[in-house]
């Protein structure tokens, strides 16, 4: 629990986030735990909330885990169609040259709608997954973002008419990975994105920015969430660490730059953000399978002390430095704030 937050206090992790180990260079290591056996897991790791693809949990299956959810005191916080798992996604979803692959994507988008609304989850992430090109040409990018245009309008559309806004769309970027190139990249392409769709529509789209992927592409995320929240479209958001500019690594939040992680749950707290603060970390290959939610532990500890820590910057100090220009000491106030001081 996240004390003195606004809105929803508790925190969230997916169900893939508690996988068999494997990476591109290896198979699974651990046993897979069937996916609604992973729900105790996440409560018992101090999760309110689940996240699931319907890849995870399809539409036939939400009932029971939604039953199986609240018998172990979490419910459904984010839901999400998958976009990348299956073979007829290779080449994209919206975003594919083919008009029935396309079509198939907004009616799996339309589908994961009405599978969060029986969940009770009041978001669903569309991530670019697969959208995206290895080639250039290979697809016309100017006809891919009208595609995407379309897509979208007719998703929100359904969700407008079916759930009256109860249900929330969250889009998060990512520039690379599993494609060369991905569309929709950015948080600066998906509030472009956002702000070229039916304007009856946009109040229903938002962002879910995840930190690695900022620093995947060399931005900040401090500044991408702030974009977020000035506009007015920080929907949800995806926590975790990247050790550097290189592959895709969910590793725990906290881990590799606390001070930047510090100055954004500030800049939370002051924006008074009230959705749900999620993980979107990866039980690494070398962890054995009873450690497997020490990534989930780890990043909710982390969090909670940056969290408390974040509550004691004294916002006037703060603003006291920024008046006298010293850019410099506001670093070393962070620093004090997060290390401590030897008097
Ligand atoms: C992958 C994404 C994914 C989304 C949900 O990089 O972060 O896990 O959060 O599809
Ligand atoms: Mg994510």
């Amino acid at each position: 629990m996240l004390r003195n937050k606004k809105g929803q206090t508790g925190l969230g992790a997916g169900v893939w986030n508690l996988g068999v180990g494997s990476d591109p260079f290896g198979g699974p290591v651990r046993e897979s735990v069937p996916i609604l056996d992973r729900l105790p897991l996440l409560a018992e790791a101090g999760m309110t909330y689940f996240e699931a693809h319907d890849s995870e949990i399809p539409a036939e299956q939400v009932e029971e885990a939604k039953a199986r959810a609240a018998a172990c005191g979490i419910s459904c916080g984010m839901y999400t169609p998958s976009y990348f798992a299956s073979p007829v996604f290779k080449d994209g979803a919206m975003s594919s040259n083919s008009p029935e692959i396309r079509k198939l994507a907004i009616e799996n988008g339309k589908k994961a709608i009405d599978s969060a609304a029986v969940l009770g989850a009041s978001t669903v992430v569309f991530w670019n997954g697969r959208e995206g090109f290895d080639f250039v040409l290979s697809k016309n990018g100017r006809e891919v973002f009208q595609r995407l245009l379309e897509g979208f309008n007719q998703i929100g559309q359904y969700a407008k008419e079916k759930h009256g806004g109860a249900v929330r769309l969250a889009i998060e970027p990512k520039p690379n990975e599993p494609r060369a190139n991905m569309y929709l990249a950015t948080v600066g392409e998906v509030l472009y994105l956002i702000s070229r769709l039916d304007p009856a529509l946009q109040h229903l789209f938002g962002v879910n920015p995840e930190t690695a992927h900022s620093r995947i592409a060399g931005l900040d995320y401090v500044w991408d969430v702030e974009l977020c929240l000035e506009a007015g479209k920080l929907f949800h958001i995806h926590l975790n660490s990247q050790d550097s500019q290189r592959y895709d690594q969910d590793l725990p939040f906290g881990y590799t730059e606390p001070l930047k992680d510090l100055a954004l749950l500030v800049v939370l707290q002051d924006a008074g953000y009230a959705g749900i603060v999620a993980f979107d970390v990866k039980a690494p290959r070398p962890d054995e399978q009873k450690d497997i939610a020490d990534i989930l532990t780890v990043s909710a500890q982390n969090l909670v002390w940056l969290w408390e820590k974040a509550l004691a910057v004294d916002r006037g100090v703060l603003q006291a430095l920024r008046d006298e220009k010293r850019n410099t000491a506001i670093a070393g106030y962070l620093a004090r704030c997060l290390y401590g001081s030897v008097e």
